[in-house]
C-alpha cells in the first residue's frame, strides 16, 4: 500500500471554459475563505497551498470542442502542478473548476504513479468525444481524453494542445463509476462498452438498490488492494438539496451522509493519494445554498482525509 503521504498539497484549478456559466472559476477562492487549509491541518496534515495555477492562454480556436486550446493548454500546466506535488510524495488535492480539470489531475497522477486507479462519482458519466457530445463542452469529455476514445481527427487543428496527453492511458479496468444518474444516448452505449471492457459502472439505482456501503465497498474490491487512489469528486453527484450551486443539478443524487460515507471509505482504504472536488458555482444558488454548497465541499474533503477514521 502507498505510505501515507503527511502534506497535503492544495492545487486552485480556476477553469471555467468546460462549460459556459460563469462563477465555477471562483471555488478555489471560495474553499480557501470557508477555512479549507485549517479544517485540513486540524487532521495531522501539514497543509502547502501551492496557490492557483493559471489557466488561461490566448490562443482560442473554433471546432467541436469549444474552446479546446484554453482547455488542451489550461490542463498540461494542472498536469504540470500536479506531477510536482505528486513527486515530492504529498496528497495532491485539486480544487476546480470544471471537470474538465480532470484531464490535468488524472493525467498527473497516473504520469506519477502508473498503477493508480480513479473513482469517478458524479450524476454524470463525462465521457463524451467531441463527435459525441450533444453540448461541445469539455467538462462532458475528460474521461473519453483519458481513455482514448478521443480520435485526433475530432481535434482538427486543436490536436497540437493536447499532444501531451499522448502519452497518458487510463484503463478501463483501473476506473470506477458511483453516482451516475444523467447520462446521454451516446454515453449509454460507451459505458456498456467500457463495463465490457472492465470498468466498474454503477448507477444512483444501485445506491438504491444495494445502498451506498454495498455499492462503494464493490468499487473499491473492482479497483484492487494494490496501486494508489485517485478520486474525481464532482458535486453534482450530491443532490440539488444539499448541493444546488453547481451548473448542472440533477435530481435524485447522493445525500449528505451518502456523500460523506463514500469519503471515509476513501480515507480508510489509506490509498488515497489525490483528489479532485469540482463544478462549485456559487453564483448559481442564493447566498445560502452557495454557502451550504462550498461547505460541504469542504466538509467531504475533510472526511476524505480521513476526519471520521478512528
Ligand atoms: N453529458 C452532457 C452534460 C454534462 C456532462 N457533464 C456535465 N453536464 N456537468 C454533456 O454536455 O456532455
Ligand atoms: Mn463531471
Ligand atoms: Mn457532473
Amino acid at each position: 500500500p502507498l505510505a501515507a503521504p503527511r502534506t497535503v498539497s492544495i492545487i486552485g484549478a480556476p477553469q471555467q471554459f468546460g462549460q459556459p456559466r460563469g462563477g465555477v472559476e471562483n471555488a478555489p477562492k471560495l474553499l480557501r475563505q470557508a477555512g479549507l487549509a485549517e479544517t485540513v491541518a486540524n487532521l495531522d496534515w501539514r497543509v502547502n497551498d501551492e496557490g492557483d495555477v493559471d489557466m488561461q492562454t490566448t490562443q482560442d480556436v473554433a471546432g467541436p470542442l469549444r474552446h479546446a486550446a484554453q482547455i488542451g493548454h489550461g490542463s498540461r500546466k494542472l498536469m504540470e502542478a500536479c506531477v510536482k506535488a505528486h513527486a515530492r510524495g504529498n496528497f495532491v488535492l485539486t480544487l476546480g473548476g470544471d471537470h474538465s480539470v480532470a484531464l490535468g489531475t488524472v493525467s498527473a497522477a497516473l504520469k506519477a504513479r502508473p498503477s493508480t486507479k480513479v473513482l469517478w462519482v458524479d450524476a454524470h458519466a463525462d465521457c463524451n468525444s467531441p463527435s459525441t457530445s450533444p453540448s461541445g463542452n469539455a467538462h462532458g469529455m475528460p474521461l473519453a481524453f483519458l481513455l482514448k476514445l478521443v480520435q485526433s481527427s475530432e481535434l482538427g487543428t486543436a490536436s497540437s494542445a493536447f499532444a501531451w496527453l499522448d502519452d497518458v492511458r487510463l484503463a478501463p479496468q483501473n476506473l470506477a463509476f458511483v453516482g451516475l444518474r444523467d447520462v446521454d444516448a451516446e454515453e449509454r452505449k460507451i459505458l456498456l462498452r467500457l463495463r465490457e471492457r472492465g470498468a466498474f459502472v454503477s448507477t444512483m439505482h444501485d445506491v438504491d438498490r444495494r445502498g451506498i456501503g454495498h455499492v462503494v465497498d464493490t468499487a473499491l474490491d473492482h479497483l484492487g488492494d494494490d496501486g494508489p487512489l485517485h478520486c474525481s469528486f464532482d458535486v453534482d453527484s450530491c443532490d440539488p438539496l444539499i448541493a444546488p450551486a453547481t451548473g448542472t443539478a440533477v435530481r435524485g443524487g447522493l445525500t449528505y451522509r451518502e456523500a460523506h460515507f463514500l469519503c471515509e471509505a476513501l480515507a480508510a482504504t489509506g490509498r488515497l493519494g489525490s483528489l479532485d472536488v469540482v463544478e462549485v458555482n456559487s453564483a448559481l444558488a442564493d447566498p445560502v445554498g452557495a454557502k451550504a454548497t462550498v461547505d460541504l465541499a469542504a466538509g467531504l474533503v475533510a472526511s476524505a482525509l480521513g476526519a471520521v477514521i478512528l
